[in-house]
């Protein structure tokens, strides 16, 4: 099949899922055309199933704002025409599902038909998509797409009470690569970190306030508390200026690593022994699965699709939105007793091969034939 993939190329969730779907279809001899911004984060390797088409904008006086969706729109429709696409999946809504639209439309008027799928990650319904500002488009781009999946049955729910949807919506949940994410020894960088064996903490995300970045740190000052620790901080964005001015006020820098955005998540995670993710809102939460997958327990916040990849008492445990003293509590249950934090890690790994790329990507390829076929009626 020939498939364009418009995702966001950042180090976002929805673009690094839409780029690893990419790759993974590439891989079954699916061809694979990303239609984006710049080069996706994840798309660093030479693929001979995998094109990667730029879309630049040109900028004119005129234009406050450069029109995007009209270059995009543009793109796609040349994309799909030269190099007869069978299908567009666009990934986040806003503005791609509205911009497949137009797409769909444009090819119409020139007699070719082109269905779209949209999947939807999180923001773009229940913060971005859910705004006045948008919301109509998001509904009727929604409604007017030929397949619709959500990465989690939270999702799925909450687009379904926020917007008058009239059609049905698949949950497909995201995945995890177990050939890249993997528990591998890095006793040395651990060495290096936590000399004195001190327990290795990390979190992982954009540093949006919906992260709540400062209640990792709260729940790692209560921890430190009670034993030793030390704090892995991977990302960046609009919080880390706050959160690193905290640190100084709570005389914590000493224990408390930023290490920016990084590409190998998964050698920084080899060597945690706790992941904490206590988001205000989380429609599935890929950083905690990752995690898990590298053998790592998580303490989470019970938010969104959270409680769907994070199992209470069993692969971690979750606690309501700001309760930082029962978080600490949870993960100094986990961190103080070598035989519990063993059986949480187990598990942990354990439930993370119920998202296993290899039984996952299957689902989007039935999707793919299911709407082709309806398209041809
Ligand atoms: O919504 C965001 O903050 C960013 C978004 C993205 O585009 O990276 O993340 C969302 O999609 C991820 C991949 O499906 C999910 O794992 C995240 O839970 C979700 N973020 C939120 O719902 C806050």
């Amino acid at each position: 099949m020939k498939i364009g993939i418009v995702c966001y190329p950042t180090f976002g969730g929805s673009g690094v899922v839409a780029t690893e779907l990419g790759l993974g279809l590439a891989d079954k001899g699916h061809q694979v055309h990303f239609i984006t911004y710049k080069r996706p984060v994840r798309l660093t390797n030479f693929h001979s199933n995998a094109y990667f088409h730029e879309v630049t904008p040109p900028s004119y006086p005129l234009f406050e704002f450069t029109p995007y969706e009209t270059a995009l729109a543009s793109k796609m429709a040349d994309v799909v025409k030269f190099e007869q696409l069978d299908l567009l999946h666009v990934h986040y809504a806003i503005p791609h599902a509205a911009v497949a639209f137009m797409t769909k439309q444009i090819l119409l008027s020139q007699g070719i038909r082109i269905p779209f799928i949209t999947t939807l990650h999180g923001t773009d319904i229940t913060l971005v998509g859910i705004d006045g500002t948008f919301a109509p488009v998001v509904e009727f781009s929604i409604n007017n797409s030929d397949g619709v999946t959500a990465v989690s049955q939270h999702l799925k729910s909450e687009t379904m009470s926020s917007f008058n949807i009239t059609r049905e919506i698949d949950v497909i949940y995201n995945f995890i690569d177990f050939k890249r994410f993997k528990k591998t020894n890095k006793d040395h960088f651990k060495k290096a970190i936590a000399p004195d064996g001190e327990k290795i903490i990390v979190h992982i995300s954009n540093f949006r306030k919906v992260k709540r970045v400062e209640d990792v740190i709260e729940v790692f000052r209560l921890i430190r508390q009670k034993m030793d620790a030390k704090l892995l901080l991977i990302g960046d964005g609009p919080e880390r200026k706050f959160m690193e001015d905290l640190c100084r006020t709570l005389n914590l820098c000493e224990h408390i690593r930023f290490l920016g955005k990084q590409e190998a998540v998964e050698e920084i995670l080899a060597v945690a022994d706790l992941f904490l993710l206590p988001s205000e809102s989380e429609s599935f939460g890929l950083a905690a699965l990752e995690a898990m997958a590298c053998e790592v327990p998580v303490v989470s916040s019970n938010a969104g699709g959270l409680p769907e990849v994070n199992v209470q008492g069993v692969t971690g445990f979750l606690r309501e939105i700001g309760d930082t003293k029962g978080m600490a509590d949870d993960c100094l249950t986990i961190l103080s007793d070598e035989k519990t934090h063993k059986a949480f890690s187990k598990n942990a790994f354990k439930h993370a091969h119920n998202f296993d790329i290899a039984g996952i990507l299957p689902k989007y390829e039935a999707l793919y034939q299911r709407v082709l076929a309806q398209s041809l009626v």
